[in-house]
C-alpha cells in the first residue's frame, strides 16, 4: 500500500482519473485530518523556495542584521551557497567557539524519523564541534519541569500522566476538564497516527455514565453532543478555583487520609496556606474567576464523592505562574483520593493531541544517532529573545543560574521562531544582532524570509521515511509521491553536501543512502520487537502493527502502581512521595513558585491594573485548520480565513460596546503591537475574553501594523516563571477596536523580493 504518514495522520495515496496523486484517509481511521491534503498543494506553491537563496545585504557584505526581512534575496547555487557556509562555520567556529553558534531550531518539522530536520541538523553540527541548545517545549515547558519535582521523572512528559482513555471509560464517573477538549486539537500528533480515536473514547466514556464538565472562559471547548456541563470562568483563575474546592474538602471533612499520609508529603504547609487569611473559601475564590462559591463547593463534593479525573489542558500552564493549576490540580486530587486509581486522577493533555491516554503498548524504536554535543550550553527554549539579547548575561531556571553565550550564527531547521515565539517585534530587534542566520524550510515562511541564507528543503511527499509516534503501536513507511524540484535538496542531502566540505561527508552518512538508513533505524525498531515483520514486507505493506496491552513498564502505569503500593514502587521525589509541597522548590527561594501551590496573579489577567487600559483577555489557541503556521496558505486553513484574515471570537457585549459587527474589520492592540482580525461575535465566550488561533504567517507593514492576524505581535516574552522559564502567552491583555483605516491587504502569501542577478 503506498502511505504517507504525517503530524495530521496517515493518508492512502491514489490517483485521480488525470493520474495526479490523491491523499485519501486512511482505511479504519474513524476521524481522518483535513490538513494533510495542503501537502500536495505546496508541491508546487507560488511560495516554495526553489533554490538556495541569499539575502543580497548579507552576500555582498554592505548591511548587517538591520537587512533582514526587508531585503530582497538572490538566487544562488547550491555549490556556491554551500562554499560560502562552509567559510561562515569555519569563521564563527574559529573566532568565537562553537558556542555561539545558536542551533536549537525549536519546531515540529515533519513526522518521519530519518528526515527529521533537527535530528540532521544536530547530527552535522555535533560533527563540526557543537553548537549551542534548547530544553524543554512550548506545548507544555512549564509542566515538564514542574512534574518532575511533584511526582517524579516519570512525568517529565506531561503526556504520561493521564490514566488511559479505556480505563476512564470503563471507571470514569466525573471528568471535570479545565480548557475543555478544544474541537480540532487531536487531529495532530507528533510523528503521526493512524486512528484519530478521541472523540469516540469521549463517546464510550459518556455512554458508561461519564458526566463531563468543562472549566473554560470560551464554551467552543465544550465537546457538542455529549450533554457536557460548561462552567465559564476567567482565564488564568483555574488555581484559585482548585484552591477553593481543596478548602471545600478541608472545611467539610471530605479528604482521603489515608491515601494523603501514605502517598503523599507537605499537605500540611499546603492546609496552613488554605486556611491562612485570606482563607482560599469559594467565595474568596468567586471574586477572582468568577464562578459563583456554590456551584465551586457542589463541584469539590462531586469530585470527592465519586471516581473522578481532573483533566487540564495544556494552555493552562502556557501562561504565568502555569505550574500553579497543575499543582493544585495535584493536591487536590490527592486529596479527594482519586491520584492513581483506575480511571481516576489527574490527567495532563487528554486530547490535547490524538495519543495522550492511547491504550496501546508503544512501538519503541532508535532515533537518527545525533553524536554528542561537547558545547554545555543549553537554554530553556522560550527563553530565544533574552539569548539574543543579553550575551553574557544570567538566567535562573530550576533552581540553577545558567549563563547566556555570545551567538554569533543561528540556524533553524524544522521550525518556525517566527510563528511560534511571543512578542515578535521584540524577538525581531533581537534577530538583528547574530552575524548570520541560516534557515532550512520548504515555504517562505516568516522566519526564513528573516534569514541571510536559505536552503530549500524537499517536502514529506518527497521523501521515503518511517512515521511514528512514540505513543502508538503503530509504525508506516510513508513513501515519495514524487522527486523534489530541480532547485532543492533533502535536509540530509544538503547536509552531507556541506559536511563534504570539512571532510565529514561519510562520518555524516556513514555511508548509508535514504534506503539504507530507513532500514537500519527500522532494525532498531525490530530488535525491541521482534514480531514486526522484515523491512521488504514492511516497506511493501506499508504500515506495521503492535497487539496488546500497554507493557507494565509504561510510564504511564507509574501514578497507579506508587498509589497501590507507595513503599515497594515509591516515586523518584525526594520524599518518594508526591511532594505537596517541597523543600527542594522552596530552596530556590522563588517568589514566583514558591514550595506549595498558590495564588499568583499573572500580571495580565483582568483583575490585573493594567485591565483599566487593555480590558480584553486575549487567548491563542491551536488552529483547526493547520499546525501552528504549517500550511496556512493551503485550502483547509484558508478555509477558516475571511477577507484573507484570521478570524477573532469575541463577545456580543464587548462587540456591541464598540461598534463592532459580524465580519469588520478589527484592530487588536497594546503595548507591544497591533494587528488587524475580522470579528465574529460569539457568545460562547465570556464577557471580556478574545479567542484568535495562532499561526497565521506574520504579516507587517512599513509601520509595523501585523494585517493577517498573527496574536504574537501582542503576547508577553516573559518566562512562566523561574522555575521552568516556560512561555506565557496565554496571559494577555488588549484592547479591541474597529479599525475603520484604509484596507490595508494581507500581503503574507506573497513570496519575497528575488533579483534577477544570480550568484557567481
Ligand atoms: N501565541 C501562541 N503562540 C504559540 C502557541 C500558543 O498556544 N499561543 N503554541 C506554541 C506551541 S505549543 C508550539 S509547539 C509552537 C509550534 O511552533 P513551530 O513548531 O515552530 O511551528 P510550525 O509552524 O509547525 O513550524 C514548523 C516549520 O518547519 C517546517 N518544516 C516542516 N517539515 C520540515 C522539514 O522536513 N525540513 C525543514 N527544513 N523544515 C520543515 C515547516 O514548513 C514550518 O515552517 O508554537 C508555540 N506558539
Ligand atoms: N489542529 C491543530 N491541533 C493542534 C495543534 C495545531 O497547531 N493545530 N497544535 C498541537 C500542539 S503543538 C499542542 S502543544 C496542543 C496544545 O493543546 P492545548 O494547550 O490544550 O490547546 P490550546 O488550543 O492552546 O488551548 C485549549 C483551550 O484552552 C482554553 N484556555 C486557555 N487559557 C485558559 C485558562 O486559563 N483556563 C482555562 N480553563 N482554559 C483556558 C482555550 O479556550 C483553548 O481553546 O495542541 C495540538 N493540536
Ligand atoms: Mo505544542
Amino acid at each position: 500500500m503506498h502511505l504517507i504518514g504525517t503530524h495530521f495522520g496517515t493518508y492512502e495515496v491514489h490517483r485521480d482519473a488525470a493520474g495526479k496523486p490523491v491523499l485519501a484517509p486512511f482505511a479504519g481511521d474513524p476521524a481522518p485530518s483535513a490538513i494533510g491534503p495542503g501537502l500536495l498543494e505546496m508541491a508546487a506553491h507560488p511560495l516554495r523556495i526553489p533554490q538556495p537563496m541569499a539575502r543580497a545585504g548579507w552576500w555582498h557584505g554592505t548591511s548587517g542584521g538591520e537587512g533582514r526581512g526587508r531585503e530582497p534575496f538572490i538566487p544562488v547555487p547550491w555549490d556556491t551557497a554551500l562554499n560560502r557556509l562552509a567559510d561562515e562555520l569555519k569563521r564563527v567556529i574559529a573566532r568565537h567557539g562553537n558556542s555561539a553558534i545558536f542551533a536549537g531550531s525549536y519546531g515540529w518539522a515533519s513526522a518521519g524519523r530519518f528526515h527529521h530536520a533537527q535530528s540532521q541538523l544536530k547530527r552535522a553540527l555535533n560533527l563540526l564541534g557543537g553548537f549551542t541548545t534548547s530544553v524543554n517545549t512550548y506545548s507544555y515547558g512549564t509542566a515538564g519541569v514542574l512534574l518532575p519535582h511533584i511526582l517524579g521523572s516519570a512525568q517529565r512528559d506531561a503526556c504520561d500522566t493521564a490514566p488511559y482513555w479505556d480505563d476512564i471509560a470503563a471507571a470514569c464517573q466525573l471528568m471535570v476538564a479545565f480548557g475543555g477538549f478544544r474541537p480540532g486539537n487531536a487531529q495532530v500528533e507528533a510523528g503521526g497516527s493512524t486512528r484519530h480515536r478521541v472523540r469516540q473514547w469521549l463517546d464510550e466514556a459518556v455512554a458508561n455514565g461519564c458526566r463531563i464538565v468543562v472549566l473554560s472562559p470560551d464554551g467552543g471547548d465544550v465537546p457538542p453532543g455529549l450533554k457536557a456541563e460548561h462552567i465559564p470562568l476567567r482565564p488564568n483563575t483555574d488555581t484559585a478555583l482548585l484552591l477553593a474546592m481543596a478548602h471545600v474538602l478541608l472545611e467539610e471533612e471530605l479528604l482521603d487520609h489515608a491515601l494523603l499520609q501514605s502517598c503523599t508529603v507537605g499537605f500540611e504547609a499546603f492546609e496552613g496556606y488554605l486556611r491562612a487569611a485570606p482563607a482560599k473559601s469559594p467565595e474568596w475564590a468567586e471574586a477572582i474567576c468568577g464562578v459563583p462559591a456554590a456551584t465551586i463547593r457542589v463541584l469539590a463534593r462531586a469530585v470527592a464523592a465519586t471516581r473522578s479525573t481532573l483533566t487540564l489542558a495544556w494552555s493552562l500552564q502556557r501562561a504565568r505562574f502555569g505550574e500553579q493549576p497543575y499543582w493544585a490540580a495535584i493536591a487536590l486530587a490527592a486529596m479527594a483520593g482519586q491520584i492513581g486509581k483506575p480511571g481516576g486522577g489527574i490527567a495532563f493533555g487528554l486530547g490535547a493531541v490524538g495519543s495522550v491516554g492511547n491504550p496501546v503498548r508503544r512501538l519503541q524504536g532508535p532515533a537518527l544517532p545525533q553524536g554528542r554535543n561537547p558545547v554545555p550550553h543549553v537554554i530553556p527554549v522560550a527563553r530565544i529573545t533574552e539569548l539574543l539579547e543579553n550575551p553574557g548575561g544570567m538566567l535562573d531556571y530550576n533552581g540553577r543560574r545558567i549563563a547566556l553565550p555570545d551567538i554569533r550564527l543561528v540556524w533553524w531547521a524544522g521550525g518556525n521562531p517566527f510563528h511560534h515565539h511571543q512578542d515578535l517585534h521584540r524577538l525581531a530587534r533581537a534577530w538583528m544582532r547574530p552575524e548570520t542566520v541560516v534557515v532550512q524550510d520548504h515555504v517562505w515562511t516568516a522566519s526564513a524570509r528573516r534569514a541571510d541564507l536559505v536552503l530549500p528543503s524537499a517536502l514529506p511527499i518527497e521523501r521515503n521515511d518511517i512515521a511514528a509516534s512514540s505513543r502508538d503501536n503503530a509504525i508506516v513507511f510513508s513513501r515519495a509521491i514524487a522527486q523534489p524540484p530541480g532547485g532543492v535538496r533533502t535536509d540530509h542531502a544538503a547536509l552531507a553536501d556541506l559536511l563534504s566540505r570539512f571532510g565529514l561527508r561519510d562520518a555524516f552518512t556513514e555511508d548509508r543512502d535514504e534506503m539504507g538508513w530507513l532500514e537500519h533505524l527500522y532494525t532498531g525498531y525490530r530488535a525491541r520487537h521482534p514480531e514486526l515483520p522484515d523491512f521488504e514486507t514492511f516497506s511493501e505493506e506499508g504500515v506495521a502493527w503492535l497487539e496488546g496491552p500497554p507493557e507494565p513498564a509504561d510510564p504511564r502505569h507509574r501514578l497507579r502502581r506508587f498509589v497501590a503500593d507507595p513503599d515497594g514502587a515509591p516515586l523518584d521525589t525526594p520524599s518518594g512521595r508526591i511532594e505537596i509541597s517541597t523543600p527542594r522548590i522552596a530552596s530556590f527561594g522563588y517568589a514566583d513558585c514558591p514550595s506549595h501551590p498558590a495564588w499568583l496573579p499573572p500580571e495580565e489577567w483582568l483583575g490585573a491594573e493594567r485591565a483599566a487600559r487593555f480590558p480584553i483577555h486575549l487567548l491563542s489557541p491551536q488552529p483547526e485548520g493547520r499546525l501552528h503556521s504549517q500550511l496556512d496558505p493551503a485550502a483547509a486553513s484558508r478555509a477558516g480565513k475571511r477577507d484573507g484574515r484570521e478570524v477573532v471570537r469575541l463577545n456580543p457585549q464587548d462587540c456591541t460596546a464598540r461598534g463592532i459587527a459580524a465580519g469588520d474589520t478589527v484592530r487588536l492592540f497594546n503595548d507591544r503591537g497591533a494587528l488587524l482580525a475580522v470579528a465574529q461575535p460569539d457568545a460562547a465566550l465570556m464577557p471580556g475574553v478574545a479567542s484568535l488561533p495562532t499561526g497565521a504567517w506574520l504579516d507587517l507593514d512599513e509601520s509595523g501594523l501585523e494585517r493577517h492576524g498573527n496574536p504574537n505581535v501582542l503576547t508577553p516574552d516573559i518566562g512562566s516563571s523561574r522555575l521552568s522559564q516556560g512561555p506565557s502567552p496565554n496571559s494577555c491583555l488588549v484592547q479591541v477596536a474597529r479599525w475603520d483605516g484604509p484596507a490595508a491587504p494581507p500581503r503574507a502569501f506573497a513570496p519575497p523580493a528575488i533579483l534577477e542577478e544570480t550568484a557567481p
